[in-house]
């Protein structure tokens, strides 16, 4: 896999593109190798995957505009296809996904990062849906994720306007929830990977869930859903020990106070 890395330490997965060369732009071998590679993430073992990009400079500068160039009407909608049906594959993956942003996330990098349930940035983080300028439209996925991230009002401007913006305003406007220096980020995302996977991962696994697909549908059906995997939560281990855990502390300081959920 020369295009993606792909790491675990302990419960939490590193995946890295890496095609520093061109700013770790998507080009049909890329996504292949991403879709490839996500597919093969062990979910149960793995309890949050951080995607970051290769370098100092650039999570992901975009879709690859040289491969793209050249393109006719069915081949763009099938490239855009191949980026969408990845990405989906990340935005369903059942465990949470953090976007380490380290750079330019342009495009489809913007794109990628909100396929992600998290982003955190690098302080030299670029955000931005330059496509207007290109003559094409955000393709994967950025004409729906960005305004139900940012609202519509502010995606529309910045997909009208194809104006980039800097870490503190993609802090301000809600893109990212936590901007750190750029030595720090991945430190920061693997904390925050940590306090996750030390969680129940059958109910963290179920949150996403229930968020993702609530978000589909209107309130009365989405709290059917919310019922149904709390419900479901009843019937594992985990929520039999983090709750008798919770029991034992009261009666004795003392005992036990860290639960070692087995995703069980
Ligand atoms: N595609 C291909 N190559 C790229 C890309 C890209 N998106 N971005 C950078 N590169 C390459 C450059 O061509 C250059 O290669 P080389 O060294 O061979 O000339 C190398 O990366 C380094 O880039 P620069 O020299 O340009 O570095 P700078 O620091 O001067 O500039 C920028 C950095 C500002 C990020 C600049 O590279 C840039 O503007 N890149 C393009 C950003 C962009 O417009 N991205 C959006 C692309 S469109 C898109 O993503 C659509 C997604 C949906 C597609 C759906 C299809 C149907």
């Amino acid at each position: 896999m020369g295009f993606v890395n792909y790491e675990v330490k302990d419960n939490i997965a590193v995946l890295t593109i890496n095609r520093p060369e061109a700013l770790n732009a998507l080009n049909s071998a890329v996504l292949e190798e991403l879709d490839s590679v996500i597919s093969g993430v062990d979910t149960n073992a793995v309890r949050c995957l951080i995607i970051t990009g290769a370098g100092e400079k650039s999570f992901v500068a975009g879709a690859d505009i040289g491969e793209m160039s050249n393109l006719t009407k069915s081949g763009g909608e099938a490239f855009g296809k191949k980026g969408n049906d990845v990405f989906r594959k990340i935005e369903t993956l059942p465990i949470p996904v953090i976007a380490a942003v380290n750079g330019f996330a342009l495009g489809g990098g913007c794109e990628l990062s909100m396929s992600c349930d998290i982003r955190i940035a690098s302080e030299t983080a670029v955000f931005g849906q330059p496509e207007v300028g290109l003559g094409i439209t955000p393709g994967f996925g950025g004409t729906q994720r960005l305004a139900r991230i940012v609202g519509v009002g502010m995606a529309k401007q910045m997909i009208y306007t194809a104006r980039n913006i800097k870490a503190d305003e993609a802090l301000r406007i809600g893109l990212v929830n936590a901007v750190y220096p750029l030595d720090q980020l991945m430190a920061e995302a693997e904390k925050m990977a940590s306090g996750i996977a030390k969680n129940a991962p059958i109910a963290v696994r179920a949150c996403k869930k229930a968020i993702n697909d609530g978000l589909q549908v209107d309130i009365d059906k989405a709290l059917t859903i919310e019922e149904k995997l709390f419900g479901d939560c009843f019937e594992s281990y985990d929520q039999k020990e983090g709750m008798a855990n919770f029991l034992r502390k009261k009666d004795d300081p003392n005992k036990v106070k860290v639960v070692a959920f087995k995703n069980e």
